[in-house]
C-alpha cells in the first residue's frame, strides 16, 4: 500500500516521540478550537485573541526560550512543527505566534538586559503581554537599512520620531520592539532596538484596513511623534542592522515550516475533492491532467518537508547559516503558493468559496511570499552568497 501521501518519504520517522507529541497537541487545538472560527474572522478581518491563553498553554510563545525565562525550552524542530500545524489552520495564526516568539521574545533574549528578560519574557510566554516588531517603513521595506525613523538622545533616554507600517499585531500589542537610527554627532548612526510600551505618550497604533490577504491577522501602523523612552528600554546587546536581521532569521525559519502546513491543507483538500468530484464520466482524479497537478504538489511538499527537517537539525547543531534559511523560506513559501493556486484550480468554482480552506490559504500566501523578505530578496541574498557579488544596488 502507498504510504500516506501527506508524508510520502516517512519524515515522521525522523521525529522524536516528543516532537510528534508537540505536533499532535497543536494539531488538535487547531482542528478543535481554531478552524471552526476562522471563516468568521477572515470575513471580519479580525483575530481570535480569546485563543491566546490556549496558545500560551501549548507553549507556542517562545517554544525555544529557556524555561528559566518562562519559555518551553524545546528544540527547533518542535518549534517548526508548531508553525506547520498553526499555518495548516491559517497563516494569520502562525504569524501571531511567530511574531511573539521570533520577533519579540528572541530579540529580548538575545540582546536584552537581564532586567528586560526577567520583566518581559515570562509574561510574553504566558500570553499576558502581546508584542509586535516594527522594522518596515512606508518607503523602506526590502531595504530596512535606509530607515527614516530616528532616535535622538534626551535627558534620561531617547526621543523617537517616525512611522512603521505593515506591523502585525501593532494595535493589540502591549509592547513594540522598534528599530530606529540613533543619530550621532560624528555622523556614525547606529541602528538600535527600543522596547516601547503601548501607553507611552506620542505613540499611536492605527489599524490598517483593506487587506485581501492575511485577513485573520491584525496589521497596523506604528506612529511615533516625539515619543520619549527611558534609557533602560534600549536593547543593549546590538547596535547595527544585524539586530533586526537576526530576528528575521528566526522568524523565517518558522515560516519555512509553516508554509508546509498551508500547502498540506490545500493538497489534502484537492486530493479529496479530485477523488469525489465527477465530471464527464468519472472522478476528475482519474484524468491525467489532474493527476499531474496532484503529483506536482506531492513532489514539492516532499522536498519542502525534507528541507525544513534538515534546516532544523542544522539549527539545533548551531551550524545553520542565514542564507540556508533564505533558501528554505524562498522555496517553501513559493512552492506553497504554487500548490494553493493549483488546488484552487482543481476545485473549480468551489475553489473560490470559503466552504473550503484553499482560497484563504492562497490569498494568505501572497503575503507570506512578500513579508520576511520577498522571494526575490532571498534570491538576491543567495546570488550574493554563491557569487560573492551583490546585486542589490
Ligand atoms: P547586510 O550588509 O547584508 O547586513 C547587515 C548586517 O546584518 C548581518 N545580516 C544578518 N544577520 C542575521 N541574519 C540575517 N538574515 C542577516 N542578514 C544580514 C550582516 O552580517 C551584517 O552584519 P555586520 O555585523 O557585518 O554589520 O545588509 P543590507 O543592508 O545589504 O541588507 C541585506 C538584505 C536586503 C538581505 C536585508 O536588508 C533584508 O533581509 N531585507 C528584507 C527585509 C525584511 O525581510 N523585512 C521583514 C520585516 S519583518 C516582517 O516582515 C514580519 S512579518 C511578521 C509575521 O510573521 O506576521
Ligand atoms: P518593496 O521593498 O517596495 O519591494 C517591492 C518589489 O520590489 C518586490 O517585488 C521586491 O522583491 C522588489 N525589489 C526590491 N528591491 C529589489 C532589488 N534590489 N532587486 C530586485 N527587486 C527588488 N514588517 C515589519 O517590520 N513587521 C511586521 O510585523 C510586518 N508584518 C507584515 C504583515 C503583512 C500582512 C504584510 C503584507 C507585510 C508585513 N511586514 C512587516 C512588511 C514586510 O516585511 C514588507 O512588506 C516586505 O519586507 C517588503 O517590503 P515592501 O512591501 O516595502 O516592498
Amino acid at each position: 500500500m502507498a504510504p500516506s501521501s501527506s508524508d510520502y518519504f516517512a519524515v515522521d520517522e525522523l521525529l522524536s516521540p516528543e516532537q510528534r507529541q508537540v505536533r499532535a497537541s497543536v494539531r488538535r487545538f487547531v482542528d478543535d478550537a481554531f478552524l471552526p472560527r476562522v471563516r468568521t474572522h477572515f470575513a471580519a478581518a479580525t483575530f481570535p485573541t480569546e485563543l491566546t491563553p490556549k496558545l500560551a498553554a501549548l507553549g507556542c510563545f517562545g517554544p525555544t526560550v529557556p524555561t528559566e525565562y518562562g519559555g518551553a525550552g524545546l528544540d527547533s524542530i518542535s518549534y517548526g512543527l508548531m508553525c506547520q500545524e498553526l499555518e495548516r489552520g491559517d497563516s494569520g495564526l502562525r504569524s501571531f505566534a511567530s511574531v511573539q516568539s521570533s520577533l519579540v521574545m528572541y530579540p529580548i533574549l538575545a540582546f536584552g538586559s537581564e532586567d528586560q528578560k526577567r520583566h518581559w519574557l515570562p509574561q510574553l510566554a504566558r500570553g499576558e503581554a502581546i508584542g509586535c516588531f516594527g522594522l518596515t517603513e512606508p518607503d523602506y521595506g526590502s531595504n530596512p537599512g535606509g530607515m527614516i525613523m530616528r532616535a535622538r538622545p534626551a535627558d534620561g533616554g531617547f526621543v523617537l520620531n517616525g512611522t512603521k507600517r505593515w506591523i502585525t499585531n501593532g494595535s493589540i500589542a502591549d509592547v513594540a520592539v522598534v528599530w530606529a537610527k540613533l543619530e550621532s554627532d560624528d555622523g556614525r548612526d547606529q541602528i538600535r532596538g527600543f522596547l516601547v510600551e503601548k501607553e507611552r505618550p506620542g505613540f499611536s497604533r492605527p489599524l490598517m484596513h483593506g487587506k485581501w490577504s492575511l485577513r485573520a491577522s491584525i496589521t497596523s501602523e506604528l506612529i511615533f511623534e516625539d515619543c520619549f523612552v527611558p534609557a533602560e528600554n534600549v536593547l543593549p546587546g546590538v547596535a547595527s542592522l544585524r539586530g533586526p536581521l537576526s530576528c528575521l532569521t528566526q522568524a523565517r525559519f518558522g515560516i519555512s515550516w509553516g508554509a508546509i502546513g498551508a500547502a498540506l491543507s490545500c493538497y489534502e483538500c484537492a486530493l479529496d475533492y479530485a477523488r469525489s468530484r465527477t465530471v464527464f464520466s468519472r472522478p476528475i482524479g482519474g484524468y491525467q491532467l489532474v493527476q499531474a497537478k496532484l503529483v506536482h504538489m506531492l513532489n514539492e511538499i516532499t522536498k519542502a518537508q525534507l528541507l525544513a527537517w534538515r534546516l532544523g537539525t542544522l539549527k539545533d547543531a548551531g551550524t545553520m547559516r542565514s542564507e540556508q534559511v533564505s533558501l528554505a523560506k524562498m522555496n517553501n513559501v513559493s512552492t506553497a503558493l504554487g500548490i494553493a493556486r493549483l488546488a484552487r484550480d482543481i476545485l473549480g468554482a468551489n475553489g473560490i468559496s470559503d466552504d473550503y480552506p484553499v482560497i484563504r490559504h492562497m490569498l494568505n500566501l501572497e503575503t507570506v511570499n512578500t513579508y520576511e523578505g520577498t522571494e526575490d530578496i532571498h534570491r538576491l541574498t543567495l546570488g550574493r552568497d554563491i557569487t560573492g557579488l551583490s546585486a542589490f544596488e
